[in-house]
């Protein structure tokens, strides 16, 4: 993976003050990103001072420099949900059938959901509902349907660490009729006890390659008594049964190195959320030789961009296993 030399790529003096509620803001990170109408979109993660977030859409002709609206993304009837909505965000934007779908997470009074909003225009925005049950986090939708299922990844929240949010360690298949009810398919993998990614979670949407689904994911390593490392890994599922995981890479591909990925709002954090792949074939699967842009979150507190190919990702999916017990 190689860094931007323009990294970070957007921080916070990029945010536009929107009054009355977003001036001189705190910080933004974890974007939601993808190609539209020839242009490179990204739906940011923008934190006030009152520590409120916000998704503002960035735009840019090259994936490099964006620039940000003086707008807040609204979704439509999401005021009609009941419960508190403490806070929504980490958007993850898939294109399905012609339209866009906006998974994210979405904290409320008791618990964290999924949420779920569409849009052709990225204007307006429809909420469509709460899609999960459970305490969920991670929510990815597959591009297209699946022997005639819409499919998504998610990580339940089932465990946590003393005195930490509830996270989870197993990142799960689900599959569904309508987008909107989900249940349960598979376990995809698990957190790895004692190395890079005990806790982990879904990054951006899965992408389809002729080798199968290329997916990245971050993964927490816990055991580093004062703070929590966030990292980035790659795994490869099978195209037509994405329950089956062909490969797994043994390290990560991108941990924080840089400045202004060990320090910040929260430190030692790259969360990749977006990802953009240059060029397909003809028949929608991502060249290996193409790039492939990741756009991700660091120390919660600015947008970084790095850099690899298709091929360099499949490669790092054949590596050897770690060995669980010895
Ligand atoms: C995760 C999520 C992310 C955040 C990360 C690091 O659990 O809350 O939104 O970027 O922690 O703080």
């Amino acid at each position: 993976m190689q860094r931007h030399p323009k990294n970070p790529i957007l921080t916070r003096k990029n945010i536009p003050d929107i009054s009355p509620h977003l001036i001189d803001v705190t910080s933004v990170f974890n974007p939601g990103a993808v190609k539209f109408k020839d242009k490179y979109l990204l739906m940011l993660r923008v934190q006030s001072r009152s520590r409120e977030t916000y998704f503002i859409i960035a735009e840019g002709t090259d994936g490099v420099d964006f620039k940000v609206k003086k707008e807040i993304v609204q979704f439509n009837g999401i005021e009609k949900v009941k419960e508190t909505i403490y806070h929504i965000y980490d958007a993850r934007i898939t294109p399905v059938e012609g339209k866009f779908y906006i998974m994210f997470a979405m904290d409320m009074e008791n618990s964290c959901k999924l949420g779920l909003s569409v849009t052709d225009d990225f204007e307006s925005f429809k909420f469509l509902g709460i899609i999960s049950e459970e305490d969920n986090r991670n929510g990815v939708l597959f591009p297209e349907k699946i022997s005639g299922k819409y499919l998504r990844m998610d990580r339940p929240n089932r465990s946590q660490k003393e005195g930490g949010p509830m996270s989870g360690n197993t990142i799960w298949l689900s599959e569904s009729d309508d987008l909107i009810g989900w249940k349960p398919k598979a376990p995809l993998i698990s957190g790895r006890f004692h190395y890079w990614d005990e806790f982990i979670g879904s990054g951006p949407p899965p992408v389809k390659t002729r080798k199968g689904w290329l997916h990245i994911y971050h993964g927490v390593a816990t055991h580093f008594q004062s703070v929590n490392i966030y990292q980035a890994g790659v795994i490869l599922l099978d195209l037509s049964d994405p329950t089956k995981v062909i490969g797994r890479s043994r390290g990560n591909i991108l941990e924080p190195r840089e400045l202004y990925e060990l320090v910040g709002q929260v430190p030692n954090v790259v969360f990749p959320s977006g990802w953009i792949i240059e060029e397909y074939d003809k028949d929608g699967f991502a060249l290996p030789e193409s790039e492939v842009k990741i756009y991700y979150g660091a120390a919660d507190t600015v947008v970084g961009l790095a850099t690899t190919t298709i091929k360099e990702l499949l490669d790092k999916t054949k590596e050897e296993e770690i060995s669980q017990s010895k």
